[in-house]
């Protein structure tokens, strides 16, 4: 593989994100937020950017930081995971760190952990000693082993990881979870976390110089509003006047909030968009201390 210089004479920007499977249909919207939009090419693998110069190529999700390392596409939108694992078989190789994490995106969210049998009675990390452990992220979970002290066999499988302990193939496996459903369905639990992943910008690990360069910083900053904009919702309410400093310390999240004086100055109308989860809890404890007539809107658009 080459080192990620640019391709001469690119002078539109290209983001691979996966064809098919969990973050392709988020990746695209998120990026749709962003404005961009794009012409499909008929083998639909590559889709021309029209908005902007940006183009996307489907691909599946293992082959995103290569094609980033080798130059190919500037961006990608990929799991931490797979990135990570990547990363430290490039440095287990002796290559180098070739991409990197620019923005974590907030969706794809997945832990990596350690599941046993239920039949084993669990107490700590030193049970794994001497045992096979089944997963498709040899690196993450040597690593993490090393870490530990712990010495196990790694046996390297490239799918179906949590039927690997029924057909006798290891004793305990090291996979992805979100829900936990696969693994009670294959009479395991999780023991252990070693990593927690969600899907990321990926871009090389050099600054790109020319007019692409430009154009990733402009994505970032969308990006940035477009991801502020999925955290954020407008809280509006009622309240008597006297109760002002009784309700702002329940909005630690909320930017300088508008307070307008109603009913001849006895009463006011509060607006502010908050940050965090607005919460049923956090509406009922507003009402409790006097709020009324609690209203949350979705934010569109959202320009600092
Ligand atoms: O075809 P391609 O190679 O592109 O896709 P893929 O099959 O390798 O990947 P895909 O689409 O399954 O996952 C893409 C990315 O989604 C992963 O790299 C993770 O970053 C992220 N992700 C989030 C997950 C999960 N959640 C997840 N639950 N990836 C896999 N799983 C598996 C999990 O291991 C279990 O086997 O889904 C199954 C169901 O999970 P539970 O816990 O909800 O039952
Ligand atoms: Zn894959």
């Amino acid at each position: 593989m080459t080192p990620a210089t640019p391709v001469a004479g690119r002078d539109r920007l290209r983001i691979a994100i996966q064809k098919s499977g969990r973050l392709a249909e988020p990746a695209r919207a998120l990026l749709a937020s962003c404005g961009l939009s794009w012409r499909e090419s008929r083998d639909r693998l590559f889709c021309y950017g029209e908005s902007l110069p940006i183009d996307l190529l489907l691909v599946r999700d293992d082959d995103i930081p290569g094609l980033i390392a080798e130059g190919v596409c500037d961006l990608g939108i990929v799991g931490r995971n797979v990135l990570c694992e990547q990363d430290l078989s490039g440095k287990v190789n002796g290559s180098g760190a070739r991409f990197r994490e620019l923005q974590p995106l907030g969706f794809g969210g997945c832990r990596l952990a350690v599941a046993v049998p239920d039949s084993w009675t669990w107490r700590d990390a030193s049970q794994l000693a001497g045992k096979r452990i089944a997963t498709s992220y040899p690196q993450l979970l040597s690593k993490w082993l090393a870490e530990q002290g712990i010495e196990a066999q790694v046996v390297l499988l490239s799918g179906s990881v949590e039927i690997a302990p029924r057909l006798g193939q290891a004793d305990a496996i090291c996979d992805l979870v979100s829900s936990g459903a696969t693994l009670a369905a294959n009479q395991l639990k999780p023991v252990l976390t070693l990593f927690e992943s969600e899907a990321v910008l990926a871009g090389p690990a050099a600054e790109l110089e020319d007019v692409r360069g430009e154009l990733m910083e402009l994505l970032l900053r969308r990006l940035d509003g477009a991801l502020r904009i999925r955290r954020s919702k407008l809280l509006m309410f009622q309240a008597p006047r006297e109760l002002l400093p009784t309700l702002l310390p329940l909005l630690p999240d909320a930017e300088a909030p508008t307070v307008m004086l109603i009913d001849g100055e006895e009463r006011l109308a509060l607006q502010a968009l908050c940050h965090g989860a607005l919460t049923w809890q956090r509406l009922e404890e507003l009402k409790r201390a006097g709020a009324r007539g609690l209203m949350v809107l979705p934010v569109e658009g959202l320009l600092a």
